[in-house]
């Protein structure tokens, strides 16, 4: 179990206490031996059962994920699937993502793909911890920022990486380059604006929003295969993505990523 990749201990059932404790009723009758342990173990080994599963691979998107766990501070379990194996070709990975990618997130049977709908899950499962807010207003303008971040930043910047480094060479096209580091640049511009005189996208407070858009922002400063580095120009949006990356449950900037998977 980790969080963060960090093995820790299991910590009593403090999030759920409810649902913990009937695991703990179900376990003791449906685990031989198992009703006669004392309670606080039961509601351990229930929640060794229950534990939320991350199935991953740094550096993909698999960190808004993975970051979102560790800002919560809960147990789960990381599931590393290996994309330059072609592990998430395999059948059984096929059966939980018929789309074959990274991020999934299991918790008990409920299985759940796309790295926001996954954050959102997580920050609405967990309401105790602030990662969205309780105004309805607020937590729209999270909405917000999440769909133009997967949606204007997010996809040019993944235009750029296909076209540089993702498809094979043969199929690479020269002229969209330039074409979606535009489209990037008109965007970021918008957000570069927003926070001019702000830590955090919505509020006050780190939410969900924050962590997208940081692990987003970091994708611009890669440099597919030479490309400029996007947020040269872009001193707002450097010093909030930076500042995001600097918090203690912050993972891996992604390009250490890649380097430590290119060992
Ligand atoms: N919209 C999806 C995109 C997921 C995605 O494209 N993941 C990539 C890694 S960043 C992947 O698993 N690619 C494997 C493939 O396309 O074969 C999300 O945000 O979760």
């Amino acid at each position: 179990m980790t969080s963060g990749g960090v093995t820790r201990a299991w910590s009593p059932m403090i999030e759920e206490p409810y649902r913990n404790l009937r695991n703990a009723e179900l376990l003791g009758r449906a685990v031989p031996g198992a009703a006669s342990l004392p309670h606080a173990t039961r509601c351990l080994e229930a929640a060794k059962l229950m534990a939320m599963k991350l199935y991953a691979f740094p550096p993909t998107r698999s960190i808004r994920a993975l970051w979102t766990l560790r800002e919560l501070d809960v147990e789960f379990e990381l599931v590393q699937v290996n994309l330059i194996k072609g592990e998430h070709r395999r059948p059984e990975f096929l059966a939980m993502n018929p789309a074959g990618k990274l991020p999934v997130l299991v918790d008990g049977e409920f299985v759940l793909t796309e790295s926001v709908a996954i954050v959102l899950y997580l920050a609405e499962k967990y309401p105790e911890k602030g990662l969205l807010p309780s105004g309805l207003r607020e937590r729209a303008e999270v909405n917000r920022w999440l769909l133009f971040t997967a949606t204007e930043l997010e996809q040019p910047l993944w235009r750029i990486a296909r076209h540089t480094a993702i498809y094979p060479k043969e199929k690479r096209i020269a002229a969209e380059i330039p074409l979606a580091r535009q489209d990037f640049m008109d965007m970021a511009a918008v957000m570069e604006k927003h926070m001019e005189r702000r830590e955090y996208l919505v509020g006050g407070a780190v939410t969900v929003a924050d962590i997208v858009a940081a692990y987003t922002l970091d994708m611009a400063t890669v440099g597919w295969a030479g490309e400029a580095k996007l947020l040269d120009g872009l001193p707002n949006l450097r010093r909030y993505m930076e500042g995001m990356y600097q918090r203690p449950k912050a993972p891996q900037r992604i390009a250490d990523a890649f380097a430590s998977i290119r060992g």
